[in-house]
Parts: structure tokens; C-alpha cells; sequence
């Protein structure tokens, strides 16, 4: 059986990407709700709506485990998910207890989007670390949609966009990309922030969290290795394709 993974748009491939790298025997489903993106501006409501419309889906498909590849949609109903469904649902969250573990008294930015910073799921997470440790919330919109649009070649407006972004948190030890469009920017942000600040995101923790689930289960494929591609606005499959292979060109710590 495969593996589900969506997301609200095109963002969960840097999800599936590390997927593929960790899990190479499994096959994949990836779904891009791109018809319904942002996710980050809607309201929890629409958000389950959709996410319910989605698991339907890839229940139907005998999907053996879905990743919620989104970490605007785990915060808005990942339990309720859990609640419903027979399989393994496993989610996303903005890697901030990674970040304070660096050192004590650290600053931090979270960058993620609007609705996963509001979410009372964030506010928990909040609660257990910002008495000894500062965090920034910074809501990126536009880096969501510089993905969808396939705007990523324009670096000098992706420079700009992102030196915007850092004005709003100045000296972090380290930036949590806390949504999972935001994996894209690793090189850009690389290079314009000082070797020292920490890139900390949830995708390995995540894969790596699938994979002790299926190998509890026994579920692991001994082959496999293919994608099938779906997408709510099929125009965006030659993106998505394209997008996996800038995975390629990310270099991780
Ligand atoms: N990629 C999604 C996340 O990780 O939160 C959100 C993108 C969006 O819909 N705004």
C-alpha cells in the first residue's frame, strides 16, 4: 500500500522529498489542494472541511498511513483526523522545542503562517518555552505564494521579500520554518544570514516519526519507489514535479 501526503498547495513536496530520501522502497501519493490554497488566511472550519475531504479521499485510495504535510492544516484539526480514521495520521508542527534545545536563553524566530501562529495548538507549545527563551511570531504569507506561483527564480524579489521578513526578528539564534513551503528558501536564507543562526524545521523529525510508526507495524515495503501525483488544480502537476527537483539543490546542516 502507499503512503498518503497533501498539503494545502505545493509546499508538502519538501515534505515528500524527504520522504522519498528516508523511505526509498515506498510508493507515494502526493495531493496538492492548490485549488483551495492558502490554507494560512482560511478559517479552521474550512481548513477541516477540506482536510476531511482529502482523508476520504485517500482512504478510499487504502492508503496505509496519511502525512498531513502541513502545518497550517495539523493545527487545525489533526486530532479530530486521529479520531476518525483507522490509520497512522501523522502531522506537523513549527519545530520550536528543536530551536530551544540549541542553548539556554535563546531567540527565536517562528516564522509559519498566520493561522498555525494563532492556533491554540501553538499557544501549548508556546507555554512550555517562553519563560526561559524569546519568540518572535512571523507570520510569511508571501512565501507561500511566491511556491504556488512559480516565482521561484526571481531572486533578486526573493531577496527582498525575505530581508523584509528577517527585519522583523533581528538577531535570532536561530529561525524555525515552521510551514512547509518555506523549505524552499533554505539556500537564500543561508546566504543572507550569518553562519551562526540555526535553519530548524520538522521534516525529518516528521519522516523519521512515520517511519518508526510503519516499522512498529510492520507495514515498511521491501519495494517500491514511485509517486503518483494529484492535484485539486491538475495545471499545477508540472510545478510540482519541478519543485521536487529543487529539493535536489538544498543543502541541509
Ligand atoms: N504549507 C502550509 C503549512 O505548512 O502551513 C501552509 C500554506 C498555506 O496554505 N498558507
Amino acid at each position: 500500500d502507499s503512503i498518503g501526503i497533501f498539503d494545502s498547495g505545493l509546499g508538502g513536496i519538501s515534505v515528500l522529498s524527504v520522504a522519498q530520501k528516508q523511505l526509498p522502497k515506498e510508493d507515494f501519493i502526493f495531493l496538492g489542494d492548490s485549488k483551495y490554497n492558502p490554507y494560512g488566511t482560511k478559517t479552521k472550519e474550512e481548513i477541516t472541511q477540506r482536510c476531511l475531504a482529502i482523508c476520504d479521499w485517500f482512504v478510499s485510495q487504502h492508503v496505509k498511513a496519511i502525512v498531513i504535510a502541513c502545518n497550517t492544516a495539523t493545527s487545525a484539526c489533526v486530532d479530530l483526523l486521529r479520531n476518525r480514521y483507522d490509520i497512522p495520521i501523522i502531522g506537523m508542527e513549527p519545530a520550536l522545542k528543536v530551536a530551544c534545545e540549541i542553548g539556554p536563553k535563546q531567540h527565536i524566530a517562528v516564522w509559519a503562517t498566520e493561522l498555525t501562529l494563532k492556533e491554540q495548538k501553538f499557544a501549548r507549545l508556546m507555554d512550555r518555552f517562553d519563560d526561559e527563551h524569546t519568540i518572535y511570531r512571523v507570520p510569511c504569507p508571501q512565501l507561500v505564494r511566491i511556491v504556488e506561483e512559480d516565482q521561484l527564480d526571481n531572486e533578486s524579489m526573493i531577496e527582498r521579500v525575505l530581508t523584509e521578513y528577517l527585519h522583523q526578528s533581528p538577531k535570532v539564534d536561530s529561525i524555525v520554518l515552521g510551514c512547509t513551503h518555506f523549505l524552499f528558501y533554505r539556500n537564500f536564507l543561508k546566504k543572507l544570514l550569518p553562519e551562526d543562526v540555526h535553519l530548524v524545521d520538522g521534516n525529518w523529525g516528521t519522516i523519521r516519526h512515520l517511519e518508526d510508526i510503519l516499522k512498529q507495524k510492520g507495514e515498511l515495503n521491501d519495494q517500491g519507489g514511485s509517486i503518483v501525483w494529484k492535484n485539486t488544480d491538475p495545471s499545477k502537476i508540472d510545478l510540482s514535479k519541478k519543485l521536487l527537483k529543487r529539493m535536489e539543490e538544498i543543502t541541509w546542516d
